[in-house]
């Protein structure tokens, strides 16, 4: 029995240490912030961009679902410049066009459904390069300009050009769900030192 507790307490333990185990930095109001955070995932070269969304859509921080991130002005752009510098070359953004859109420019859109106004796309891009690029990402180390935007294949992405992801949250009061799933597991972790 006394395994099964303990068992159960360091699964809540791993649960906890594993959602703040990445260092989301906020862009805090103090700094003209949205009091979003924010982290630079680096993967393997050559990730599909879906498989950033969904990765991203699996993070959380203290509880709370990421996202994709989605860069909708100047200042957030050099907010992630100015946190990540070099980290951020070559990792994907919340950012795609559906088949169809008017290429290359067309039909941007944010995965959040945010208005998709501001754009800092490297000179010469978006070019839709080999008629498939509709996914954004921040330019990688080949371009000489920290921050820009690239579009790309997010389904055979070069493995050259992107190895990582961009995740946003939005903090929000704790969740039930959090509240709920401390108390079990606090309830555990007494139960077992009893
Ligand atoms: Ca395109
Ligand atoms: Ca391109």
């Amino acid at each position: 029995m006394n395994t099964i507790k303990l068992s159960f307490a360091m699964v809540c333990m791993i649960y906890f240490t594993s959602s703040m185990s990445a260092a989301p930095i906020r862009w805090s109001a103090a700094q003209g912030g949205n009091g979003h955070w924010y982290d630079v995932v680096r993967t393997d070269d050559g990730i599909p961009w879906a498989t950033a969304r969904d990765a991203a859509a699996n993070s959380t921080l203290n509880g709370f679902q990421g996202y994709l991130a989605t860069v909708t002005s100047q200042a957030e752009n050099d907010f992630l410049v100015a946190t990540f510098a070099d980290a951020i070359r070559g990792t994907w953004l919340g950012g795609f066009q559906l088949l169809g859109s008017i290429e290359p420019t067309g039909e941007w859109q944010w995965i959040t459904g945010e208005p998709f106004i501001y754009t800092n796309w490297e000179p010469s891009e978006p070019n839709n390069s080999g008629g498939s690029e509709n996914n954004l990402d921040f330019a990688t180390a080949g371009s000489s300009l920290l921050g820009v935007w690239n579009d790309l294949n997010g389904v055979t992405p070069p493995a050259t050009f992107v190895g990582g992801y961009v995740v946003e949250y939005v903090p929000e009061l704790p969740s039930s769900q959090l509240i709920a799933i401390a108390a079990v597991c606090f309830s555990g972790i007494g139960v077992y030192k009893r």
